[in-house]
């Protein structure tokens, strides 16, 4: 991905406003343009780039789920979610903008991902691939993906669960906006039903990997490396696989997805750029 060209085109997604809407477009650019790996617009477009060359057509997908992704860090930090202050090396949105605003920029970012992609989807020459990767992207993001994980994250807080519940939750919360990364990449790339398959399965294995990364660096990593608070789940009491199984079995489990991703990716030709993005993110260390 050319990183200077998606940043360009974020930014000019959310034009600066002087109006009375002001207070709350600087909120959402103050969290959206303020850092992040942007990992979920890497991997779509890496999955798309496999399949065609040009990747700019892409980019209203790929903003509009950092802008999904970007909205769920905001409210999760909020004082009735984990409660944290520092985020992406700065401090979170509620304390920089104050909770109203900190609400409203959540809101405003995902009806802003809504709009990009409808009209995307309004100028495509296939309307119904679209509409096919639009269903994809906003089915990770709702109930049935991060919204439910996040409400079964919430529930399981200081409670005894069992690996079930765990996967339920890593499933939702974590992996459900990295699969549909990869799977929206093939479907406007397109790639075939069984492909798109494929890609489904490599962002379940990698989603889950870096929710088990996330666990250790909470517990081992830096506030300055990580640019967010240390020992969170703590904190809130979370229940995570760390938790459950320790750390041996946490690393062994990372090193065995390690392998099955690698095993899928590799079944595709022309997989350079993914190949590179999924061995950076494995062995990330923020
Ligand atoms: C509030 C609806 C709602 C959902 C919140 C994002 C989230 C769901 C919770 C945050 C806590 C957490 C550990 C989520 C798992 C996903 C995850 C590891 C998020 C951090 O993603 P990175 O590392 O962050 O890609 P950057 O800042 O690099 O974009």
């Amino acid at each position: 991905m050319n990183h200077e060209m998606f940043e360009n085109f974020l930014s000019e997604a959310i034009p600066e406003r002087s109006g009375y809407e002001a207070p709350v477009i600087h909120a959402m650019r103050y969290s959206l343009l303020g850092g992040g790996k942007r990992v979920r617009p890497s991997l779509m477009i890496a999955a798309y780039r496999m399949f065609e060359e040009r990747e700019e057509a892409i980019y209203p997908y790929a903003a509009a789920l950092e802008m999904i992704h970007t909205y769920s860090l905001i409210h999760d930090d909020l004082p009735a979610m984990d409660d944290d202050d520092l985020r992406r090396g700065r401090p979170s949105c509620h304390i920089a903008h104050g909770e109203a605003n900190a609400i409203l920029a959540g809101d405003g970012l995902l009806n802003q991902a809504m709009e990009l992609v409808v009209a995307a989807g309004l100028s495509a020459e296939e309307p119904k691939t679209s509409l096919r990767a639009a269903r994809s992207l906003f089915t990770a993001a709702g109930i049935q993906g991060m919204i439910g994980g996040q409400t079964a994250d919430l529930l399981f807080e200081g409670k005894e669960a069992k690996e079930n519940d765990l996967l339920f939750i890593h499933q939702k919360k974590t992996a459900a906006l990295i699969r549909t990364a990869l799977e929206v990449g093939g479907i406007l790339g397109g790639a075939s039903e069984k492909e798109c398959e494929t890609l489904k399965k490599l962002g379940e294995v990698i989603g889950y990997a870096f929710q088990l990364q996330d666990d250790l660096l909470d517990v081992f990593s830096t506030v300055e490396e990580l640019g967010k608070p240390i020992g969170s789940d703590k904190k809130n009491e979370k229940l995570t696989f760390l938790k459950l199984y320790g750390v041996e079995q946490t690393k062994e489990t990372i090193r065995d997805l390690f392998v099955q991703a690698d095993e899928l990716v590799s079944s595709f030709g022309n997989n350079e750029e993914l190949q590179t993005i999924v061995n950076e993110m494995l062995n990330r260390r923020s």
